[in-house]
């Protein structure tokens, strides 16, 4: 009877965010776990928008390329005829999963259904699906769910849950353009999304991520709609675009890496190798292999994951550019990816040559501007027991101490050029030099009671400084009262959520004026800069407009040195 009677509480209590999953099999850290130490994955953007692969009608549609259907204003009848091309034969499920595993990836997450609500998997709830409207027949989900089991590689799934340009009631971005998607989004979720997740959820074995994306027009009520569907998954992890209010488990970035981190949040930052998700035929931007290894260098040094996206061809390929970065990736990671998987935060507010993750009292210097001088200068005050290059374990290094610095004999030339791992034992917790700006009173144009400017610089990510309630504009100074030599800054506004200034510049005071040393029109989760080294004792953020009282969480000032 006690029993019964708790059940009918818990299901009575499941409607609540807090609450949504505790029918879960393990515990939130239990069941984030695998995805804390994975560290990184691959994103992999798939879809029958391969086939105009960014171009529609002769002409070049500008723009992510999985969007090209919303940019082109394709009428549904035209894009659905893609579906009759797609024919991905070259298409090896296996090949994908080895290409990550080799590239030192610990999960897969792939488009189930992107916002054109073409299904990559055999659906009953519609035809526009890979097995039924393409000559390929197969099913792409049910062939790397396989692969992904045969290798013990974890597979998430993307679902566009909002978003729907081929379902009559989907949502739209920026509006409807075809009569023929008119119709009721309830009626689109209750027909299409609920039973292509439930499809999704229970046909392919285990789950471990689900992916939403863009909450268009999602209500509380709308997102409930989904939710009970998890409990097909009992330890799914889902990312924080459900909507409805419903926040899961993962913060999202998209396209950048929040200079600060999510303090008490897990996170991940999703980002492209060239300038798309879905393949584009002629988009060449490719970051180089250099660039997406200090990328997850700098994520784990921040405490988050990096999801690597890779666009395949309507052959089913994955690009040659995608395969040689990706090799390039695993190379680092073969000989480094002690000091990435597993590993938590930086002690270190900033480190002006590169990065730092820890295991405990071990600590990895990841050297990116390798010294000219033969001595690694970094602002650690711990004695050190052991000094290595993670790639050259039996030759110690030696080090020394100056004004309170730790210095580190590092040879001539880097072992690494993408990032060369310094290895350090030290004795006791870290105790890191403190950002310079770190508990300044400062000052501002304004403050509403209890937002003092000091707010801004005291470290603590749940107090900010805030002009008074009438300001759309103002500015917050570090005043140092001396000449003080500054080369970086950070500036965090809040949540991924808050956006409210949209232009600002950074500047320091030159006698009488104030110069610019960046500007910009967005800060949200934080920007992080370095630039040429500033003598100034005044450095200040100057926001000229914002959408209502400007705020600003943390703003810290980086030295020189
Ligand atoms: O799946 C990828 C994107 O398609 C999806 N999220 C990642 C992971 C995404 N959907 N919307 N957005 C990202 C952001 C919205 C971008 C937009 Fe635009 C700006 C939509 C319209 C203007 C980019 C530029 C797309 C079309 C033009």
């Amino acid at each position: 009877m006690k029993k019964t009677l708790l059940l009918i509480f818990g299901i009575l209590l499941l409607g609540s965010s807090q609450l949504a999953f505790s029918q879960q099999a393990l515990s939130d850290s239990a069941r984030m776990a695998w995805w804390k130490e994975a560290r990184f994955g691959l994103f992999i953007h798939w879809g029958i928008y391969s086939v105009p692969a960014g171009t529609y009608n002769d002409q070049k549609v500008a723009g992510i390329g999985e969007w090209i259907m919303n940019k082109g204003k394709i009428p549904m009848v035209e894009y659905q005829k893609y579906a009759a091309q797609f024919n991905p034969v070259k298409y090896n499920a296996e090949e994908w999963v080895k290409m990550a595993k080799d590239a030192g990836m610990k999960y897969i997450v792939i488009t189930s259904k992107h916002h054109d609500g073409f299904a990559m998997f055999k659906s009953d709830a519609s035809n526009f699906n890979i097995v039924d409207a393409t000559p390929f027949k197969r099913d792409a989900i049910k062939e790397l769910a396989a692969a992904c089991k045969k290798y013990n590689m974890k597979l998430g799934l993307y679902y566009s849950q909002a978003q729907d340009w081929n379902h009559p009631g989907g949502a739209a971005n920026g509006g409807q353009w075809d009569p023929l998607q008119k119709g009721n989004m309830d009626d689109y979720l209750d027909k299409i999304a609920v039973p292509q997740i439930k499809e999704i959820l229970t046909k392919y074995g285990t789950i471990s991520v689900l992916w939403f994306d863009t909450p268009t027009d999602m209500t509380k009520e709308r997102a409930e709609k989904i939710l009970p569907l998890l409990k097909l998954q009992p330890n799914i992890i889902i990312n924080n675009r459900l909507g409805g209010g419903y926040s899961g488990d993962l913060e999202t970035p998209e396209q950048f890496i929040p200079p600060t981190g999510i303090p008490g949040k897990n996170w991940e930052s999703c980002m492209t190798m060239n300038d798309t998700w879905g393949f584009k035929s002629y988009d060449n931007n490719w970051k180089s292999a250099s660039t997406l290894v200090r990328n997850l260098i700098d994520i784990a040094s921040k405490g988050g994951n990096y999801l690597l996206n890779v666009g395949p061809t309507s052959e089913g390929l994955i690009p040659d550019s995608s395969v040689v970065r990706l090799k390039g990736i695993g190379k680092w990671l073969h000989a480094n990816g002690e000091a990435i998987y597993g590993s938590s935060p930086s002690p270190f507010p900033f480190l002006k040559w590169g990065r730092c993750t820890r295991k405990g009292q071990t600590l990895y210097l990841h050297v990116f501007d390798w010294p000219t001088n033969g001595k690694l200068e970094v602002p650690l005050e711990n004695a050190v027991t052991k000094a290595y290059m993670l790639e050259n374990p039996k030759q110690l290094l030696k080090t020394s101490s100056e004004n309170g610095h730790l210095i580190i004999n590092v040879p001539a030339k880097a072992s690494n050029e993408i990032a060369t791992v310094i290895v350090i034992q030290i004795k006791g917790e870290p105790k890191v030099e403190p950002a310079i700006s770190k508990g300044l009173k400062g000052d501002a144009s304004s403050f509403a009671p209890g937002f003092e400017s000091e707010k801004a610089f005291d470290g603590i990510p749940t107090t900010r400084w805030k002009a008074v309630e009438t300001e759309k504009s103002g500015w917050l100074v570090a005043d140092f009262g001396k000449s003080v030599k500054i080369c970086a800054a950070s500036i965090v506004e809040g949540g991924s959520t808050e956006k409210n200034i949209t232009k600002f510049q950074f500047e320091y005071k030159d006698g009488n004026d104030w110069k610019v040393i960046f500007a910009g029109k967005s800060i949200g989760l934080g920007v992080m800069k370095t630039f040429p080294t500033i003598e100034a004792s005044q450095f200040r953020i100057n926001i000229l407009e914002a959408k209502a009282t400007p705020f600003i969480t943390d703003m810290q000032l980086y030295q020189d040195r």
